[in-house]
């Protein structure tokens, strides 16, 4: 077999830590030796076994490894994070080359690995199925790249554009079955954001149905300090950090330790993606007001937008998806389109 054939096998194997990895990325690594698999492993879980010692534990005869080809998804890593550096290892196996399909952009390795590697006499192939590996960690890899999250702005809307009916307490569009399909896209964030408004109309819980081990923060923008519990987000314990510019707000909340305060003169919205991306958090999903979307869009900061459109009209006086004091005008191209209960789903994505 050629290098791709092996490479896909590791791309394969990486998906086996699909929603287990968390903050870091799916990797799948395989170690060959005289075109025979000796063994084929993945980043099993955030904090556990990175993917070539995964594949290494899975070689019957360790000493075999010696001379062999490792096809790894990611560049090996060369730093001590929770687990023991990867390159280090490699070269006290033995192993004579490494194909690697993706730089690794975590400024602790970037390169680095591949460096060590090669300064050990080991030969480094780059480039193998680089498309392929790349679209199994888009997030991960648009973090490391722009220092920030991966922003979907995601809405319930008619066909005119519209949200909310006027005057209603709260407008359902979305049927049981697109209602399961937006769990699961809610379920792949790190973080979702509402403004105070959407608390305050809806007092919404925020929270994915199915089990999860790293549930997504969430994230509320109340800038001017309006919310006073008891509010429903406040029932469980899946973190929610508040942004305000009112000092009192901590007071209020100081019972609920699962409430962080950030408190800050202004929190135009940049500043606010600015500071989850310092906490680590690699992709956000906003999902409300009309305000904010738009003052998300007029901050050019909205990468994707999630929209599933429901087949009625509104009419003039219901409220839009978008409104605000900027208008900007912003190309999209799709990357996904189905029809889901009685939606359709657009995904589309800045161009
Ligand atoms: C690899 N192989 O399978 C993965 C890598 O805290 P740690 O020790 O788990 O390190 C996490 C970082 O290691 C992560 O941010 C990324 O840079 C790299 N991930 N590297 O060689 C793997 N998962
Ligand atoms: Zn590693």
């Amino acid at each position: 077999m050629n290098d791709e054939a092996y490479m896909r096998l590791a791309l394969h194997e990486a998906q086996r830590g699909r929603g287990l990895t968390y903050r870091n990325p799916l990797v799948g690594a395989v170690l060959v030796k005289d075109d025979q698999v000796l063994g084929a492993g993945h980043h099993v879980h955030f904090g556990q076994s990175h993917a070539e010692v995964d594949a290494f534990n899975q070689v019957q005869h360790p000493e075999d490894v010696k001379n062999s080809t490792l096809y790894v998804t990611l560049e090996p890593c060369c730093h001590t994070g929770k687990t023991p550096p990867c390159a280090h290892q490699i070269v006290d196996w033995g192993v004579k080359e490494v194909v690697v399909a993706q730089m690794d952009p975590n400024p602790l390795v970037k390169g680095q690995g591949i460096s060590y590697l090669e300064a050990h006499g080991v030969t480094v192939k780059m480039g193998v199925l680089s498309t392929e590996a790349e679209q199994l960690n888009e997030t991960y890899n648009f973090y490391y790249r722009h220092k920030r999250p991966l922003v979907t702005v995601k809405t319930a809307q008619s066909l005119d554009g519209k949200i909310a009916l006027p005057y209603a307490a709260r407008t359902y569009l979305t049927d049981a079955e697109a209602n399961v399909m937006i769990d699961d896209d809610r379920a792949e964030q790190q973080a979702i954001l509402v403004g105070s408004q959407t608390v305050l109309d809806d007092d919404p819980q925020l929270l994915v149905r199915q089990p999860l081990e790293y549930a997504p923060v969430r994230v509320i923008l109340d800038r001017r300090g309006r919310l006073v519990p008891p509010l429903r987000l406040l029932k469980c314990d899946v973190p929610i950090w508040l942004f305000t510019t009112n000092c009192h707000v901590a007071e209020r909340f100081s019972a609920y330790p699962q409430v962080r305060i950030f408190v800050a003169k202004r929190w135009p919205v940049a500043a606010v993606v600015q500071q989850l991306g310092q906490l680590g958090i690699q992709s956000l999903m906003v999902e409300g007001g009309a305000h904010i979307q738009n003052a998300f869009l007029a901050a050019d900061l909205v990468d994707q937008l999630l929209i599933y459109q429901v087949f009625e009209v509104f009419g003039r006086l219901s409220l839009p998806a978008f409104t605000g004091p900027e208008d900007r005008r912003q190309k999209f191209s799709p990357r996904n389109i189905m029809q889901v209960g009685n939606a359709l789903r657009i995904l589309a994505g800045r161009q």
